[in-house]
């Protein structure tokens, strides 16, 4: 398999990379000994053609990162946002459901106005995003492709280099590529027959963000797996390849009520009750809490 090396020496950065890495290397100069996380969300695409038409994807929306992002907002922290496109954002996320044109409406056939029962939603997300931004403590960066992913990735994770700052690697990231060398120039013709192609292993970056980007960092990552009975072995076996703080494991059809953290000497298993439910918590508020909490430790080095 190619080492992250050879894949950054052989896929250049794409072409929004150099205002992207400004865009948060002045945003880490300003929260210099505040803490700061770094939160990766959504899938990733590998395309199929260089003039990209068609490309795999995956399933994640973007509940995660986006949801927690907030939380992390509201435990103090700095946020660096990275997030495919087009997946959840936060704040907007509370709205993808219903339609923006229904909560306004025209007044005196001049000007827009917020209909008075949906005031009550809007009016809290509203500040606080407004906060958020007023006080500089939240910027996104979207990303698209696999390639796009890695380059961000490494890029935010060497400008992370601290105790301060926390990697929450929440991305559903693709495990296969078609290197470009490798793709069509154009969309695929079904007149040419079923296409054929290789899809090659990404290489392994998960262990370059502890030991090689962000040695002082607190690292999260998440494990998905589809199989209960494969969850706790594979999450403990990245725990240790990986030497990340904290893994977090959760299967793919349980993922929004239940997780478990996973860290070098304990298992704790996280599912949100029925009556959480109702009252409108969600997983990752718990999830956050609990990093806030292990953070602080590693800060203070308890
Ligand atoms: O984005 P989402 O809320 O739909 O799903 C979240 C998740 C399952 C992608 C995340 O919790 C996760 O496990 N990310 C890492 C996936 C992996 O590479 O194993």
């Amino acid at each position: 398999m190619e080492t992250h090396e050879e894949f950054y020496n052989t896929h250049p950065p794409p072409l929004n990379y150099e205002n992207d890495i400004t865009k948060v290397e002045n945003f880490v100069r300003c929260h210099k000994n505040e803490k700061i996380v770094l939160i990766t969300s959504g899938g990733t695409t590998v395309p199929i053609e260089q003039n990209t038409v068609r490309f795999v994807d995956n399933f994640s929306a973007g509940t995660r990162g986006s949801a927690s992002a907030e939380y992390f907002l509201d435990a103090g922290y700095a946020v660096i946002f990275i997030y495919r496109s087009k997946s959840l954002e936060p704040f907007v996320r509370h709205f993808v459901n219903d339609s923006l044109l229904d909560k306004l409406e025209i007044k005196n056939n001049k000007s827009i106005q917020v209909k008075e029962d949906k005031v009550e939603k809007l009016l809290p997300l509203l500040k606080k995003y407004k906060d958020a931004k007023a006080s500089n403590k939240f910027i996104s960066i979207p990303f698209t492709t696999l390639i796009d992913y890695m380059w961000l990735l490494r890029g935010s994770c060497m400008l992370l280099d601290s105790k301060y700052c926390l990697i929450y690697l929440a991305a559903a990231v693709s495990d296969f590529y078609i290197p470009p060398s490798e793709m069509a120039e154009h969309k695929l013709q079904s007149k040419d027959g079923p296409p054929v192609m290789t899809l090659h292993l990404v290489p392994k970056v998960m262990k370059a963000v502890t030991h090689n980007w962000s040695r002082q960092a607190y690292i999260v990552s998440f494990k998905l797996e589809t199989d209960s009975m494969l969850l706790e072995t594979k999450s403990k076996d990245a725990l240790h390849k990986y030497k990340h703080q904290l893994v977090i494991g959760n299967l793919l059809h349980s993922r929004k009520y239940n997780v478990k953290l996973i860290s070098p000497n304990d298992i704790e298993d996280i599912l949100v009750t029925d009556t959480n439910k109702k009252n409108g918590i969600e997983i990752e508020k718990i999830i956050v809490n609990k990093i806030k909490t292990k953070h602080d430790e590693f800060i203070n080095n308890i």
